[in-house]
């Protein structure tokens, strides 16, 4: 009896529960009506947003006749796009009249006094008559054309004049990332992208070609390479993209006449496959490549030596060794060097006040644009490290663009993002930052954001946007550079979780919400997973999307848990721990199994609020019902117990992983700067039995300088050697008990290694 009465109460609630899903729906709806009355006279959306729109309320229908001048003379690449977009007849004398050109062509002669002077700029008028796309520039035309075809929609164009140019030079994006270049398709799809979204440069640089990067750049691309990237020059002309071909020979260069030749013959090589843009990096190197004397003078003779005698090739780009405030040492005059003796038309590269970071004015004294701006002697060319995931490979990053500040794009000669090896997913960002370059000032962060989504699918664009919103923190990271994470539902997971955690209650409604979301999140990961739109995008998220639809599970079990202790309904509480318990393993299974990448291999989801959440309520309703009934059910969730200490700025935030019985540090990509006496110490949450240590610093010899440690209690030491073979470390630990593990740079010198590998193998 007690039983059925609590079946009936749960069904009770359950009914509230849908009562209350119908409520907030008409109340949704209601207001989306409203939204929508209000919206509709405003039918001009274009992004990135235009600088300025007159515009009717009228349209014109196009009837398949225009008159088109300026073909002969206008950019030919804006013609033929014109053609393919209105299609029709182009010689019918009683068709809507169509001019096309840039600044002084015949056909565009009399609007003159509406094109903007700015590079890139556009005046394009839309009347019942004629249709004027006339560019300041050839790129200009093009842009014209991209703002005409997204306002174009069933056959019907708004009659409307716009003023139009970019507030930012160079906009685009540097595939700078470490980890598995893209492929040339998705290259294709980028720069297709990049013309439609107004953006005009992209920068090639993958740090995982050998052809960019050492060994191989010395050497000319094999065959089937070269041909990939002349097609890719092309493309990038037609869509009117600058092509950037960047080469990163800073790790093994020699500074004389020969590897002086090398560098040009490979450009010379690269010039022949089409390429008119180059840049050279010195970014994530350490020794004799980073003499800041050395690479002005490589960079001031290319510039004399082939830039400027090729006459076609544009300004060079350069990415410096202190390419971020954290790691800029001004009095060792690095930076000074370099704004004093580069050529004036050199561009530098900058990523900002650290590695990851976001941009702001500033000043000259404290960091910011307006600080480097000052060493360097020119405006920075921006180097945004967003979405980039290469130090945080177990998260993808689909969040909105955010953080840079709207109004400095008079402090920087570009701004380019660096996105995830991920590349169709990069394209929310990408789509994003495309619309802040363009015009910051009116830069919309969550309409960019969910814009991008509609169009990379349309078919499940709000599917998506529920996903992006529970993906887009990064997680501990050695950068410490985070992002926000369901946000709308955060206000509501902290106070239910402070409730609930001091008290034991919690309030109906917010129990019910936070149904929801979970069950969102699973309904969502399920209509992604079967979505046949856009198949590459799919498989980039499919193990986070499993992972995903998991999580929403495990939330909705969780929570179903704790009614279902409020009605004392054992049976069913442990029905659910059970399934919960299951639905954990096989959480954690994914995690070992998919994006096995030896960096931060696993998948990780909903990390910043949704998965605490969870977890938290779930060790409070096990240990509530454990004291109740005095049961033991296990009510912990996975976490790292041990913990990483160190006085070394680039490690002390390296998070730990934990992998069955290895414990290891995960990772870093670039130059670790180790000062003299700084160490590095590893505190195991107990005593275990030392199977193995292993570490590779990427440098030979490191006894001269380094100790090893381990201790059993984390207080006394005692010294281990080793043998090094190359680069890698091994030590047998023969079961030695052991608690902490150290290393110590023991000299005064600062040591310069890569964090390649450092892990700990115990028995467990
Ligand atoms: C590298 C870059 C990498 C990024 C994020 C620059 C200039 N260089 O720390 O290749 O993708 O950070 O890990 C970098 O940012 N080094």
């Amino acid at each position: 009896m007690v039983f059925y009465l609590h079946k009936y109460y749960l069904c009770l609630r359950i009914l509230i529960f849908l009562l209350y899903m119908n409520m907030k729906k008409t109340f949704l709806a209601t207001i989306c009506f409203m939204a929508s009355m209000t919206g509709y006279a405003q039918q001009i959306d274009v992004q990135p947003t235009p600088q300025q729109i007159k515009a009717t309320t009228e349209t014109i229908e196009l009837n398949g006749n225009y008159l088109l001048n300026g073909e002969n003379e206008a950019n030919p690449y804006a013609v033929s796009g014109l053609k393919t977009l209105l299609g029709g007849n182009y010689a019918a004398k009683e068709g809507i009249k169509v001019f096309i050109g840039e600044r002084g062509d015949k056909a565009v002669r009399k609007y003159n006094k509406f094109i903007p002077k700015q590079k890139e700029g556009y005046f394009l008028r839309i009347q019942p008559k004629e249709i004027v796309l006339a560019g300041n520039d050839e790129q200009g035309t093009f842009y014209a054309l991209q703002t005409l075809e997204q306002l174009l929609k069933d056959n019907q164009l708004p009659v409307a004049d716009i003023t139009d140019y970019p507030e930012i030079t160079f906009r685009g994006v540097v595939e700078g990332f470490y980890g598995a270049p893209w492929s040339h398709e998705a290259r294709l799809r980028h720069l297709k992208f990049y013309g439609q979204n107004k953006m005009n440069t992209y920068i090639y640089g993958p740090k995982d070609d050998p052809y960019h990067s050492s060994p191989n750049w010395r050497l000319p691309y094999p065959e089937q390479e070269a041909k990939q990237i002349k097609e890719l020059v092309q493309i990038a002309k037609e869509n009117a993209v600058n092509f950037v071909w960047a080469i990163h020979p800073g790790k093994d260069i020699k500074w004389n006449q020969e590897d002086r030749d090398n560098l040009l013959g490979k450009f010379q090589k690269m010039y022949e496959l089409g390429v008119r843009s180059f840049a050279v990096f010195f970014d994530d190197i350490s020794g004799e490549g980073t003499n800041p004397d050395r690479q002005a003078e490589l960079l001031n003779y290319i510039d004399e030596q082939f830039v400027k005698v090729k006459k076609d090739v544009t300004p060079l780009i350069m990415c410096p060794t202190e390419y971020n405030k954290s790691w800029s040492n001004v009095k060792g005059g690095y930076l000074t060097t370099l704004g004093t003796k580069l050529n004036p038309s050199i561009h530098i590269m900058w990523t900002g006040d650290r590695v990851i970071a976001d941009m702001y004015e500033g000043d000259t004294e404290k960091g910011g644009m307006k600080w480097i701006n000052n060493l360097i002697q020119r405006p920075a060319y921006v180097w945004w490290n967003f979405p980039v995931s290469d130090y945080v490979r177990d998260h993808l990053l689909m969040g909105p663009v955010y953080g840079n500040d709207l109004h400095i794009a008079n402090l920087m000669s570009g701004f380019v993002t660096n996105p995830m090896e991920h590349a169709e997913s990069s394209l929310i960002a990408v789509y994003g930052v495309a619309s802040y370059a363009w015009n910051p000032d009116k830069y919309d962060s969550d309409k960019a954001w969910k814009d991008a989504m509609k169009e990379i699918l349309p078919s499940a664009a709000k599917e998506l946007e529920i996903f992006a919103t529970h993906n887009s923190d990064l997680g501990p990271n050695g950068h410490g550079y985070r992002r926000e994470e369901s946000v709308a539902l955060r206000p509501v997971a902290e106070r239910f979780l402070n409730e609930y955690l001091n008290k034991g209650t919690y309030p109906m409604e917010d129990l019910l919400a936070l149904l929801d979301t979970f069950t969102l999140m699973q309904e969502a990961a399920d209509i992604l997973m079967t979505t046949t739109e856009n198949p590459a995008l799919i498989s980039e998220m499919k193990p986070w999307l499993v992972q995903h639809k998991l999580m929403g599970e495990t939330g909705q079990e969780v929570f179903t848990m704790l009614e279902a202790y409020n009605v004392e309904n054992q049976e069913l509480f442990l029905r659910k721990y059970k399934h919960v318990k299951a639905l954990q393993q096989q959480m954690f299974d994914i995690d070992q199994t998919y994006n096995q990448n030896p960096y931060q291999p696993g998948v990780k989801t909903a990390g910043l609020v949704i998965k605490p959440l969870i977890d938290q309520t779930f060790a409070k309703v096990v240990e509530m019902y454990n004291n109740k009934y005095g049961t033991a059910l296990d009510g912990k969730t996975d976490y790292i117990p041990h913990t990483l200490t160190s006085d070394v700025n680039q490690l002390k935030n390296l998070p730990l992983r934990q992998k069955t019985n290895r414990i290891l540090v995960s990772p870093a990509n670039e130059v670790i700067k180790w000062q003299g006496k700084g160490f590095i110490s590893i505190e195991l949450d107990k005593v275990y039995p030392l199977m193995t240590i292993d570490i590779d610093f990427g440098k030979p010899e490191v006894a001269a300088w380094g100790t090893l440690e381990i201790s059993t209690n984390g207080q006394d030491w005692q010294k281990v050697d080793f043998q090094q073979n190359k680069n890698r470390i091994r030590v047998n630990g023969e079961k030695t008990p052991v608690k902490a593990i150290r290393f110590t740079n023991t000299q005064d010198k600062e040591q310069e290694i890569y964090m390649r590998n450092f892990t700990i193998t115990v028995e467990k």
